[in-house]
């Protein structure tokens, strides 16, 4: 095989494996929560997994992202550890905030992982400020910025997208459009074809592309992270997608119907990549068998780090609220 098409597949196999991580964290996610094991809130990103693990397998441990209240895929995506992250939504000391930020703001920095947010749209002006500091001290750094369609409709994040454009800030933006926010259809929200203008207003390229599939997400990021590094601005890019789950847990879902549902997960992004991987011999059923066992085994591990952990003491509310840098 030339030395391409090996790399080729060995990046799909390795897109592969972490689909099936970010798939096995969030379906333990889906039951822990369901037997009152996890505080607080959660919002799964079942489905979309193509969209963290595609765009996060363009650029490096250095470069930076920002993501949403649905952050978990993107977290793992960009290097996190289940154990971690799973102590943090137990509310543990072990977890990567110390178990004060629980799913919705779960960040470290030293990864590059500016933050997941509960506020809509606050992650794009964090990703210009990111890019900002990239310009100024010279290096070729990328931050990806992480939105739903929802968000597209918030004034910040226009602001950011602006901000990007006049500074030719290193950002890509990446608007996930699962269809709906909250309960609300993309169509009802948004009068417009499409979402490409409201990139091309700020001067930038913008690509819608299929969302499904991680091939053609990590085409159009790897396009767009490479006009970023080399100084020539921003990119938005459109991924177009689908939440299996409710917007949260415990949502009702009667504003969609089981049809639409079940058409989407025709084309679930993970199946589809391991019928491609086996139809090319590039990957041996034993071997995909062994993804989901390893995957299966390291969530094991992170519930039972997770349980395992102590609860954060009083006192530490009142630790890291200032920074000390300043
Ligand atoms: C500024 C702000 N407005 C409203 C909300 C309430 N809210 C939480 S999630 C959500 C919908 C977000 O939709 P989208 O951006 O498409 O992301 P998705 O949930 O589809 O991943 C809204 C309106 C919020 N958290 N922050």
């Amino acid at each position: 095989m030339p030395n391409n098409a090996s790399e080729h597949s060995d990046r799909r196999l390795e897109q592969l494996e972490q689909m099936i991580l970010i798939r096995e964290f969030e379906s333990r996610v889906q039951t822990l929560f369901e037997n009152n094991e996890l505080p607080g809130f959660v919002h799964l990103y079942l489905g979309q997994e193509a969209i963290a693990v595609g765009a996060c397998s363009t650029i490096e441990a250095d470069d930076y992202i920002t993501s949403t209240h649905r952050g978990h895929g993107h977290a793992i995506a960009k290097g996190l550890e289940p154990d971690r992250m799973m102590a943090e939504l137990f509310g543990k000391e072990t977890g990567y905030c110390g178990g004060k930020s629980g799913s919705m703001h779960i960040a470290d920095v030293d990864q590059g992982m500016l933050g997941a947010n509960g506020i809509i749209g606050a992650g794009q002006p964090l990703a210009a400020g990111a890019g900002l500091s990239i310009r100024r001290s010279g290096s070729d750094q990328v931050c990806l910025s992480f939105f739903g369609e929802g968000a597209m409709a918030e004034g910040q994040v226009h602001e950011a997208m602006n901000l990007a454009g006049v500074m030719d800030l290193p950002v890509v933006f990446i608007c996930e459009n699962n269809q709906y926010g909250e309960m609300t259809p993309a169509e009802e929200q948004h009068h417009v074809e499409g979402f490409e203008a409201r990139g091309e207003v700020y001067d930038m390229p913008a690509e819608t592309v299929d969302g499904m599939s991680v091939d053609e997400v990590y085409r159009a990021t790897s396009d767009a992270v490479e006009r970023a590094r080399s100084g020539n601005g921003p990119s938005l890019l459109i991924c177009e997608t689908y939440r299996y789950r409710g917007h949260y847990e415990g949502d009702q879902m009667r504003y969609r119907t089981e049809e639409e549902l079940e058409a989407w997960k025709e084309r679930d992004p993970i199946e589809t990549l391991e019928a491609s991987l086996l139809e090319s011999y590039a990957l041996a059923p034993s071997r995909l068998e062994a993804f989901y066992d390893e995957a299966s085994e390291r969530i094991d591990d992170a519930v039972e780090f997770a349980r395992q952990s102590e609860y954060p003491s009083p006192e530490a509310a009142f630790e890291d609220v200032y920074s000390e840098e300043i």
